[in-house]
């Protein structure tokens, strides 16, 4: 930012000094790397970061990898950083192997903010890795408790729960995992029978609750722990004629998870608001770069939109279902 007119500045020499500093203003731009593509989680945190930078008058450029895998994603970032991006927000497919890339981008004088997910152990306070601005997501912890105590309570407090999850290094899902079995742990009546990994993919996650189903046939519940593990539970559940005796709890609020909770496959959506958190990392990312810190703090957790048959309909819970 070029220095503005010192006070001093004679009178008659301040229309020319403007208009230069007008002329040499850099536009800023932000770059999002999201998580995967083709998700709608994704595409309405970019939509969030898009309409806030076009509020701010500033450009967003957004990317991210066709599977998540750090090794994927990297180079994408680093294309961002090779672009000379001003500000950079990032979704790190891995909380290890994506330190590096960013701090990169940093050490290139790049304020970086990550998403949904941390880098290093998420406590950029005084934790392992500090150099990012924010972290900026859903209390996942809590939002994985909220659901399985929904789900234990649907099934009047006795049964098996089983969870559908992404990947072992992905920590938001992770923390939904950890804690649902908080709250099957805190009630005596309820049980865990099993937990897999879906790697994302609706079809592994129909599979394995196919499986699921065979192994335990009197199976009281799942918590798909996110969008396309609930996916594919639902759709397992569905096909083998079982919709509304098994209750499920969604994370995500895609719109098919809707339909299925119109049509009693799903029971509980719970619908984190991905748009908030692209369009608060977007003026974090501003507020850096325009010299605003005062508000930016070093982890925002974003609250959560339950959504029931009961108020599916409120402005409420159809605004926090996601866009595709
Ligand atoms: O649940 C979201 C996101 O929060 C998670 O980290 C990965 O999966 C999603 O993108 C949904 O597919």
């Amino acid at each position: 930012t070029p220095t503005p007119a010192a006070s001093t500045t004679a009178p008659e020499a301040q229309p020319t000094t403007e208009a230069t500093t007008e002329a040499t203003k850099k536009p800023i731009t932000i770059a999002l790397v999201y998580g995967i593509q083709g998700d709608a989680f994704y595409i309405t945190m970019e939509k969030g970061a898009r309409e806030k930078a076009e509020e701010l008058g500033v450009t967003l450029i957004a990317d991210g990898p066709s599977k998540w895998d750090p090794s994927v994603q990297t180079p994408i970032v680093d294309a961002m950083i090779a672009k000379k991006v001003d500000g950079l927000i990032n979704v790190p497919n891995d909380p290890q192997a994506m330190i590096a890339p960013l701090q990169r981008a940093f050490d290139a004088g790049i304020p970086v903010v990550t998403t949904d997910q941390y880098i290093g152990d998420g406590n950029y306070t005084d934790g392992t890795v500090t150099f990012p601005l924010s972290v900026i997501a859903s209390d996942n912890f809590e939002g994985g408790k909220i659901a399985c105590e929904a789900l234990i309570k649907s099934i009047g407090g006795k049964g098996k729960i089983y969870i559908l999850t992404s990947t072992a290094n992905v920590p938001s899902d992770i923390a939904r995992r950890d804690g649902c079995i908080a709250a099957i742990d805190a009630n005596e009546g309820v049980s865990l029978a099993g937990v897999d990994y879906t790697e994302s993919s609706a079809p592994t996650a129909t599979t394995q609750t196919q499986a699921m189903l065979q192994k335990e046939p009197d199976l009281a519940a799942i918590f798909g722990a996110n969008l396309f593990s609930a996916q594919g539970a639902a759709a397992a559940v569905k096909s083998a004629g079982l919709a509304g005796v098994i209750k499920i709890a969604s994370f995500d609020a895609p719109e098919q998870a809707i339909v299925d909770l119109r049509n009693n496959v799903i029971d509980m959506v719970i619908a984190q608001q991905p748009a908030l958190i692209g369009a608060t990392a977007v003026q974090y990312i501003y507020d850096a770069l325009t010299g605003n810190t005062a508000d930016i703090q070093k982890k925002v957790n974003t609250p959560f939109v339950i959504i029931t048959r009961d108020n599916v309909d409120t402005p409420e819970a159809q605004a926090a279902i996601y866009k595709s």
